[in-house]
């Protein structure tokens, strides 16, 4: 009988649940005593003289809520997570040394009392640095080819050679600076992270069961279903922060959180292979970087004419007059229909 009961651990799909429960309580409670720590402090947002008007009214907001949100992460993967599979460790290193990148790029602005944090170029440096680490420690430690698959074909399959790990380094610090454009309006950056982190607790799930993964042509990644149950850990998670972070908020996820969470996203699109299901999954964070580059580009080819009225995109749609909860609501209801896209291409291939 306790025999049985305790069996029910080894069930991935048990784990994924009382991880995200762990992951979303262990915000829930611990995330008040962090606001009020940082209040005391005085630890508040610098806001930019240069944006939309309402958001001056945000300024001594607290900002760092990723530090919670990490160690919750962290505390409840040791909790739920099969600490033998190497991926686990894998994923916790870059969630934890891009929060680490991101605290001190926070400190500093506090610091200050300035916007600037790190400058853009160093912040590029070390974030590569820490992508082509994460990359080789991958090939060390796992069964890794730098093999490129498709979504919706089935057996269409590139080999980059070492030209992967100029392709991994695109999509770790891609979907890290993404997430960290993308977080500029309450609740709007955590929401798509839930919708992707979700995403891929189901591809994970898959690809780490041998029948599931032959029968969907998903490529079959031994111990990728313990990264299912780190998703559900970063869902879990991710909506106790938005308990927060829902306008108006309570506290900013900072640069810690966002750099953090989004780098940890491409690296497990990048351990499970389905490394170009993100930009399918994670579309709204591909639209805002990609206003901001479009939007730089033209302002340079024009001689001073602007595309959108701001970027990152969100700007774009507040100038323009709609309100902040319209312009979140709206692009939370993009996102959750391309995760379902995301999904689908699991059969249609
Ligand atoms: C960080 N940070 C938020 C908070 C959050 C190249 C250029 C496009 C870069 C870009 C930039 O600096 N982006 C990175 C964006 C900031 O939020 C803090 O930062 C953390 C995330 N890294 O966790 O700690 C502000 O965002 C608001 N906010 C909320 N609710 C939240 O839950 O309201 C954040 C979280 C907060 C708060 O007001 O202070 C930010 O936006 O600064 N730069 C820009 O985004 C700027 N765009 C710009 O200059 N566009 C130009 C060119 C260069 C493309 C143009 O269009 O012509 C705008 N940023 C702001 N105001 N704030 C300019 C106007």
């Amino acid at each position: 009988m306790l025999y049985n009961l305790l069996n029910i651990f080894k069930y991935i799909t048990f784990r994924m649940f009382c991880g995200s429960l762990t992951g979303f309580f262990l915000v829930y409670f611990l995330m008040p005593y962090f606001i009020a720590f940082m209040q005391r402090k005085q630890f508040g947002q610098v806001i930019r003289e240069e944006g939309p008007s309402h958001h001056k009214k945000k300024s001594g907001t607290p900002t760092m809520g990723g530090v919670i949100i990490i160690l919750s992460v962290i505390l409840s993967t040791l909790l739920w997570c099969n600490l033998k599979v190497p991926f686990v460790w894998l994923a916790l290193f870059v969630l934890i040394s891009f929060g680490v990148l991101g605290f001190i790029d926070d400190y500093l602005k506090i610091k200050r009392k300035h916007n600037l944090g790190l400058k853009a170029r160093q912040k590029l440096v070390f974030q590569g640095l820490l992508a082509i680490s994460f990359v080789l420690l991958l090939k060390k430690c796992t069964d890794y080819s730098f093999e490129l698959y498709f979504p919706f074909f089935k057996q269409l399959v590139i080999c980059l050679s070492w030209g992967y790990l100029l392709f991994a380094m695109l999509v770790i610090l891609g979907s890290s600076n993404a997430m960290n454009l993308t977080d500029g309006l309450d609740g709007l950056a955590i929401v798509p992270f839930g919708v992707v982190a979700g995403v891929y607790a189901i591809f994970s799930y898959v690809a780490g069961h041998v029948e599931f993964a032959r029968y969907l042509y998903i490529p079959y990644v031994p111990g990728a279903g313990e990264l299912a149950v780190f998703c559900a850990i970063l869902v879990g998670a991710g909506m106790g922060f938005l308990w927060y972070n829902a306008h108006p908020a309570e506290i900013f996820m900072g640069d810690v959180g966002s750099l953090s969470l989004g780098a940890t996203l491409g690296a497990i699109a990048l351990m499970i292979k389905q490394e170009l299901l993100l930009p399918i999954a994670g579309g709204i964070f591909v639209a805002e970087a990609l206003s901001v580059i479009l939007q730089v580009a033209y302002f340079k080819a024009t001689g001073g004419k602007r595309l959108f009225r701001m970027a990152p995109l969100h700007h774009h749609f507040e100038l323009k007059g709609w309100s902040e909860t319209k312009v979140v609501i709206r692009f939370w209801i993009i996102s959750l229909i391309l995760g379902v896209v995301a999904v689908s291409t699991l059969k249609i291939r």
